[in-house]
């Protein structure tokens, strides 16, 4: 493609971010005051030990809180499409203070749909802390997805390619401001045909997102506890596998994968080996299934 061609296709890809992503301002200050002491009060439960231990997802420089719902992050081994809800109730519900101060006011002022919000995540990020570039999985969730920024202002980038260790990231083709208090509404070409993500350059200062969302009906789910510790079992006669739901996705996958590409159980051994040898638990997994 020529360099005038090249121009208009970003032209083009700009214009449809822009059109598919709204802003909005509609809290006080005293507002956003309460809510960033509501999100101190939840981190305070977390480190009291008050919240489920799925609640909550530790990294370097950027913690999680998952209510109502909690899914497993797609992989790069694993690719789009893998990413699964965890089995009901693993984590908490949505507190009280999001549905009656953040959901319902917005469902008043018409930037969210009646009963649609499900899922609520926080994400608390330390200066330099970061969310690689992703498409939210649209297998699990539904659109808009509705964010309010608290603490202090960042941005969201659109188009960014991520390389690791170490963690450097390509030009956005958007960068977009996400100042204190801003309401943004992602859906249609935003949300579904470009990755987003927030650099760490763009985090100078503790900053928090408040992410609002609907998970389908029939989002694929990790298998009940109930089934995990069957597994446990299973897999604790052949030997070695460490099985958090995370890892068992993972490893259900892997399974299917190879399953799908035509492969016998009795054939597996060698041929199929991969780095983790994970191997010789699929045809003893698929026994016991
Ligand atoms: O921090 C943000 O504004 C976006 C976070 C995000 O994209 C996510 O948690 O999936």
């Amino acid at each position: 493609m020529n360099l005038y061609n090249q121009n208009v296709e970003k032209k083009n890809i700009l214009e449809k971010i822009e059109q598919s992503i709204r802003q909005y301002f509609v809290f006080p200050e005293q507002k956003l005051k309460n809510f960033e002491i509501n999100i101190d009060e939840i981190i305070k439960k977390a480190a009291n030990g008050q919240l489920k231990e799925y609640t909550i997802d530790c990294r370097p420089l950027r913690n999680k809180y998952f209510f109502g719902e909690r899914y497993t992050y797609g992989s790069r081994e694993n690719g789009l499409g893998s990413e699964r809800l965890y089995p009901k109730d693993t984590v908490d519900r949505i507190p009280n203070w999001i549905t009656n101060s953040l959901i319902n006011p917005l469902i008043e002022a018409k930037i969210l749909p009646k009963n649609y919000v499900n899922s609520v995540v926080i994400n608390d990020y330390q200066p330099g802390g970061c969310i690689v570039s992703h498409i939210d999985p649209p297998q699990i969730f539904d659109r808009p997805i509705i964010s309010l920024s608290l603490f202090s202002d960042s941005a969201l980038c659109f188009g960014c390619k991520f390389q690791y260790k170490p963690l450097r990231c390509s030009t956005p083709l958007l960068r977009l401001d996400m100042p204190r208090g801003a309401v943004t509404s992602l859906s249609g070409f935003a949300a579904n045909e470009i990755t987003h993500c927030v650099r760490p350059e763009d985090v100078t200062q503790r900053r928090a997102v408040i992410m609002l969302r609907r998970v389908h009906n029939c989002a694929p789910r990790l298998p009940t506890e109930n089934q995990i510790s069957n597994s446990h079992k299973i897999f604790k006669k052949i030997g070695s596998v460490v099985l958090n739901p995370e890892e068992f996705s993972k490893l259900h996958l892997n399974l299917l994968k190879w399953q799908n590409e035509g492969n016998s159980f009795g054939r597996i051994g060698k041929r199929n080996k991969n780095k983790r040898n994970f191997t010789r638990y699929t045809a003893n997994y698929y026994k016991m299934v």
